[in-house]
């Protein structure tokens, strides 16, 4: 048995000093004690991370320059990211993946969830295994450590009419039957993986005709994870085909409860929001990737007060950081409402409220049995060196603020279900990752 000691850890019940875990072989905590002397480190409980497309950190920096029509916006974007995804092979998928779950892992993330969707040849036609590329995701999940929630993404049309999938969708596309074939075998691609959890996601309101739909949740137990409301024109798009905006139709036609996870959310009214929030659907938020993308500003104190459940995504994976993501979300209301604290409540910093808030959510999202230092959980958890001065002496709640709006104390040391995959900093498999990484840009850049 393994024992981690540290000078403080965030419990279920509140900041502790001198506290000690033991993990047990099942990759669960069997024991908390405190009062344990002689531990260095802040231990907190590591989040999930709710929301990644893997393939695209491939693509990070290379849509930031002007395009030919003038206005850049998260359409031309789109347009740019279809056509960067048909040169993927299976072998560039899986080695993006690894890069970035690694990158992940040091961010402090000890699981995530891959909403998954580049299923196909470029042509369009299936693999011989149907689930080839879910099988990539998940060999860079056994190789890296993280948990995986693996969220196949069923994807159907061009747009609420019906269109057709157009020429850069042709590697999504799967039949109510195919998809339940890739289904079965993206469950024993899992089967290495002790942690793993398999759900669904159906992409958007705009790429499933709404009788599928409504299918969805008998089509699999776990999860289900589903892009909503982030751009205007797609409010437009839903509103002109269904008579509803998107949360609106969502809230009167699905069994929304808590195993959705709502993605984005960008575009949703005062009365939206409050009749969401109480159904114990996830709100996904990825601030960084909302904020590059243009989407606008998820409304997360008209959520808080209503009592919604949040955590957040990598999305784009543009940039990996979960302090950023959670500093991203709090300045985003304070440069809307020109306040400040704005997610901080009368006993908790706005940091512990970002990011206690964010871990229980993701655990609920990622149907992970985790989200607190406690027996019987899995043992997902992150180190932050607390040497720095900025965080040395002071308490719990302001050594979480200065980590994620000061910038300091860095992830140490990381377990995924108690695999210690994180030391001194560094995935100890970087550099053979890394290297594997460089070569696969190197052989897109190539690529015409
Ligand atoms: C995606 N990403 O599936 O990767 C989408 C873009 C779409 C974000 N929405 C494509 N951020 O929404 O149709
Ligand atoms: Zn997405």
């Amino acid at each position: 048995m393994t024992t981690i000691t540290a000078r403080r850890a965030l419990l279920p019940q509140g900041w502790a000093e001198n506290v000690a875990v033991t993990l047990g072989a099942d990759g669960r905590i069997a024991k908390v004690e405190t009062g344990v002397a002689g531990g260095a480190g802040l231990l907190l409980p590591a989040p999930g991370n709710l929301h990644s497309h893997a393939f695209q950190r491939a693509m990070a920096g290379l849509t930031e320059a002007r395009g030919p029509g003038g206005r850049d916006s998260f359409w031309t974007w789109r347009r740019l990211m279809f056509h960067f995804l048909d040169r993927l092979t299976p072998d560039h998928v899986e080695a993006i993946a690894a890069q970035v779950q690694m990158e992940m892992l040091e961010a402090g993330y000890a699981a995530v969830a891959e909403f998954h969707y580049l299923h196909h040849r470029p042509d369009g036609t299936a693999y011989d295994n149907p689930a080839e590329m879910s099988a990539r995701i998940a060999a860079a999940a056994y190789e890296t450590g993280i948990g995986l929630t693996l969220l196949p993404v069923l994807y159907q049309q061009g747009g609420c009419d019906g269109r057709a999938l157009g020429d850069g969708q042709r590697r999504f596309g799967t039949g109510t039957d195919d998809f339940a074939t890739l289904m079965g075998h993206a469950a024993t691609a899992l089967a290495p993986l002790p942690d793993a959890r398999l759900g669904m996601a159906p992409h958007s309101l705009r790429a499933i005709p709404r009788d599928v739909l409504t299918l969805v949740p008998q089509m699999t137990d776990g999860p289900l994870h589903m892009h909503l409301a982030e751009q205007q024109a797609e409010v437009e798009e839903v509103r002109t085909a269904y008579g509803a905006r998107p949360v609106e139709w969502a809230l009167d036609n699905l069994p929304l409860d808590g195993r959705w996870c709502l993605i984005h959310l960008t575009r949703m009214t005062d009365d939206e929001t409050a009749r969401l929030a109480p159904t114990g659907a996830v709100a996904g938020l990825c601030p960084i990737t909302e904020a590059n993308l243009g989407d606008g500003i998820f409304n997360a104190t008209g959520w808080q007060a209503h009592g919604g459940t949040f955590g957040i995504g990598s999305d784009s994976n543009v940039l990996i950081s979960l302090a950023q993501e959670l500093r991203q979300l709090e300045y985003s209301q304070r440069l809307r409402d020109r306040a400040r604290a704005v997610l901080a409540e009368d006993d908790r910093s706005t940091g512990r409220v970002l990011f206690e808030d964010a871990t229980k959510g993701a655990a609920r999202a990622l149907g992970r049995d985790a989200g607190g230092i406690a027996p019987g959980m899995l043992a997902d958890l992150v180190m932050l060196d607390d040497r720095s001065p900025d965080m040395a002496h002071r308490p719990g709640d302001t050594m979480l603020d200065a980590w994620i709006f000061a910038g300091v104390g860095g992830v140490r040391d990381l377990w995924s279900a108690g695999r210690h995959v994180v030391r001194d900093g560094h995935h100890i498999a970087r550099e053979t990752m890394a290297a594997r990484y460089a070569d696969t840009l190197r052989q897109l850049e190539d690529t015409p």
